[in-house]
């Protein structure tokens, strides 16, 4: 409860600010696009992560305000990566969703809004749901994701292969993209079984026209094994971490 306190009071004050993570072009080692963190910075406990805050957020309702801050945050940092550099034209944003966001009958309405406000097209946007999304409400899932797709969002599949990971929702909702959980990949030279699983995803995920996302890439020998599968994109710290705004713009300047 305390920290629920502290929570509304720091969205409130505006002490949430987003890192963004590289996303990688696995075929052409160039930037794919970045994925949106948000982080607390906190005034006395220095910069806390969302896996301390965002259970909290959820649970007390207060994921709502803090998610709408989130987007208008990325939002307005994409905007001006669109308008100031020649290389951010293409480039992806991605955001996560938790699935009380998900959940909400306007949301759709809500993010074009906060879009144009922002001067921004959706083109480009993704967002990223988990597979528990679709236990908790299917019928309202359903009519938000195709909300979402009417807009121009892409939609994700985050941390695939470790949850509910019910292969016939990936067909049925129109997902563009399958997000391959760390865990899946953390053993990919270790472990000829963990290989396989991994190789069969990138195969199923090819045959059914989704793109695939290989995370937590941590060094080159997972790197080599993930394009020798054909996996089309990577993300994880052999890349980069998720980093401040200004990081990325020197990123963006020409400097990657
Ligand atoms: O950045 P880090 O690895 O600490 O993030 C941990 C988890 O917190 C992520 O896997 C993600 O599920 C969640 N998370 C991070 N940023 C956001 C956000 O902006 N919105 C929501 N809903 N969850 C987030
Ligand atoms: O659940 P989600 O995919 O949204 O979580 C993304 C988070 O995973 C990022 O915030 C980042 O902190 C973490 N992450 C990304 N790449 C790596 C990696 O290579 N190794 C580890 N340990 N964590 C990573
Ligand atoms: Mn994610
Ligand atoms: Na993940």
């Amino acid at each position: 409860l305390v920290l629920e306190t502290h929570l509304q009071a720091g969205i409130q004050k505006d002490e949430f600010f987003v890192q963004y993570q590289p996303l990688m072009d696995l075929a052409t080692n160039r930037l794919y696009g970045v994925e949106a963190l948000v982080r607390w910075r906190h005034p006395e406990l220095g910069i806390i992560p969302p896996n301390s805050f965002i259970p909290i957020a959820e649970e007390s309702g207060l994921i709502i305000p803090l998610g709408r801050k989130i987007f208008e945050m990325a939002f307005a940092d994409f905007a001006a990566w669109k308008t100031n550099f020649a290389s951010a034209r293409d480039l992806c944003l991605s955001i996560n969703l938790s699935v009380k966001q998900m959940l909400q009958s306007n949301l759709a309405a809500d993010i074009q809004a906060m879009a144009r406000d922002a001067g921004l097209s959706l083109e480009n946007i993704n967002l990223e749901i988990t597979e528990s999304l679709f236990i908790d409400d299917m019928e309202r899932a359903v009519k938000t994701i195709r909300e979402l797709k009417t807009l121009g969002i892409c939609i994700s599949i985050d941390d695939f292969g470790t949850g509910y990971s019910s292969l016939k929702y990936l067909n049925q909702f129109s997902i563009d993209l399958v997000k391959i959980d760390k865990i899946l990949i953390d053993n990919i030279n270790g472990n000829l079984t963990n290989y396989n699983i991994v190789a069969s995803m990138l195969e199923l995920c090819a045959k059914l026209n989704l793109k695939a996302m290989a995370e937590g890439i941590e060094d080159i020998d997972q790197l080599e094994k993930l394009q020798g599968m054909n996996c089309p994109f990577g993300q994880g710290y052999y890349f980069a971490p998720p980093r401040d705004r200004n990081i990325i713009e020197e990123m963006l300047a020409g400097n990657m």
